[in-house]
């Protein structure tokens, strides 16, 4: 979140405060919403009044630095039904990852899945009273569905689908990248189940200028003005068009998380995630690049050549992100594993290529000198992520790490150390590794 953003915040109502604070020399009439903001501004008591649209009763004696209770927790209330593993990054908007352990499962399943808001999760949803209009300049006839008409008058479809937060990997950055300093846990693949956006917007009809679709939604911009948009983002026709692109009603083969997008959401796998709209309600057919927010400046673009770090990129040298980059991720065993010498180590992972296919898997126990090949599954459907398994032998007693490599079907592999550096901190697909002491 930039910092614009957050000098909107507005607190709607703010606790009547007779007393003088002991830890605070002035009294409430020159207290001003802004001090408030400040006081609590690094406690998660903020974010649950955002969130669950209440006051922080008595919020006002909380010193400045307090770390209430279950702040190391990242949904202390079950609101989103998260592990208390997980890792809480920002609460205003909220975001959390998972640790590389946490996403061993083949399939991703909501406690451990990422959150990525930009804005404030939508309130009391009516999923019987929302719907999806398709226009824009390119529609043939502008058409408005509910869900229900969307779930009955067009074919279902399930994938499993690779979402990916471009900005995963950011917090490797030097210099730093502003943003969620996400580590290796911004990354799932869960089951999407839903109808073909390529079916609705065919019954809409689409012109023959259309070169992009754009998507609108319910959640509210930081500052609560309705006027602006937090996100809306969207992607070319022929990404818009793939047989995988979903108007999704469904995750992991339940209604979708209210934190993941109930009750409708635009999933496009192997694309950062932003590009994949939650809570989902309009969809425009553009004649031109989308416009929305967050589609222009840094946003969700890198340098459309390499430049050096820390480099000031003009607008105009700024491309869109596409088709992520092949990465893979360790997930089994944890980071810290101890074993005899003597044994064999079962190591277990993901690794997924965007657009592509992963082709190569392979390991290293010598710092990347040396590499060895070991098997990938084929992905349960196109943009799928893929499994992969090893065992691996270590020589003689002392501390490893295992690094994991994975090659795309061009024949691209990760790199070792971060890639290109650019201005927001996206696309770090390097190697992931973990420690291990043989014994
Ligand atoms: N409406 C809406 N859709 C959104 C976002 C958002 O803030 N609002 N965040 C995007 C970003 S940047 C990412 S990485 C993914 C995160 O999806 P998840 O929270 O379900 O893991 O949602 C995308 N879709
Ligand atoms: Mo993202």
């Amino acid at each position: 979140m930039d910092r614009k953003d957050k000098s909107n915040l507005k607190v709607t109502s703010v606790t009547p405060f007779p007393l003088k604070c002991p830890n605070f020399t002035e009294t409430i009439s020159s207290y001003s919403v802004m001090d408030r903001r400040k006081f609590v501004k690094n406690s998660v008591w903020a974010s649950f009044a955002g969130l669950m649209g209440t006051d922080i009763v008595y919020g006002n004696y909380l010193r400045e630095g307090y770390v209430p209770l279950g702040a190391q927790d990242p949904d202390p209330f079950q609101l989103f039904h998260k592990d208390p593993e997980m890792v809480l990054l920002n609460d205003k908007p909220w975001n959390m990852e998972a640790r590389a352990h946490l996403l061993d499962d083949k399939i991703t399943p909501n406690k451990y899945m990422f959150i990525r808001n930009n804005g404030l999760v939508p309130e009391n949803i009516e999923a019987s009273q929302w719907t999806l209009t398709i226009d824009g300049e390119s529609v043939r006839e502008q058409k408005t569905y509910s869900l229900e008409e969307l779930r009955t008058g067009f074919p279902t479809h399930t994938y499993q689908l690779t979402l990916e937060c471009g900005g995963n990997g950011r917090s490797e950055f030097d210099p730093p990248a502003k943003g969620n300093q996400w580590s290796i846990g911004a990354v799932s693949c869960a089951q999407w189940t839903g109808v073909r956006l390529r079916d609705v917007l065919e019954d809409a009809g689409i012109g023959d200028d259309a070169v992009y679709i754009g998507y609108h939604a319910a959640d509210m911009h930081l500052s609560r003005d309705p006027s602006k948009e937090p996100i809306s983002r969207g992607m070319p026709m022929a990404k818009a068009l793939q047989d995988e692109t979903l108007l999704a009603f469904q995750m992991n083969g339940k209604a979708i998380p209210l934190a993941h997008g109930f009750p409708l959401r635009l999933v496009g796998g192997g694309w950062p995630a932003s590009v994949s709209g939650k809570w989902l309600n309009r969809i425009s057919i553009r004649n031109k690049v989308h416009d929305g927010a967050k589609m222009g400046g840094s946003s969700y673009r890198v340098p459309c050549e390499t430049v050096a770090p820390g480099d000031i990129v003009p607008e105009e040298n700024m491309c869109i992100i596409e088709s992520m980059p092949v990465k893979s991720l360790i997930t089994y065993p944890k980071s810290g594993a101890m074993l005899p010498l003597g044994k064999k180590l079962g190591i277990r992972g993901h690794a997924w290529a965007g657009e592509l296919e992963v082709k190569k898997m392979e390991y290293s126990i010598d710092f990347g000198s040396t590499w060895s090949s070991c098997p990938v599954e084929k992905p349960a459907n196109r943009l799928a992520w893929q499994h992969f398994s090893a065992k691996v032998d270590f020589p003689k007693k002392g501390y490893y790490e295992v690094w994991a490599r994975a090659t795309d079907s061009n024949g691209v592999a990760q790199p070792m150390l971060l890639p290109g550096w650019n201005p927001k901190g996206y696309l770090n697909n390097a190697c992931h590794r973990i420690a291990v002491k043989i014994t």
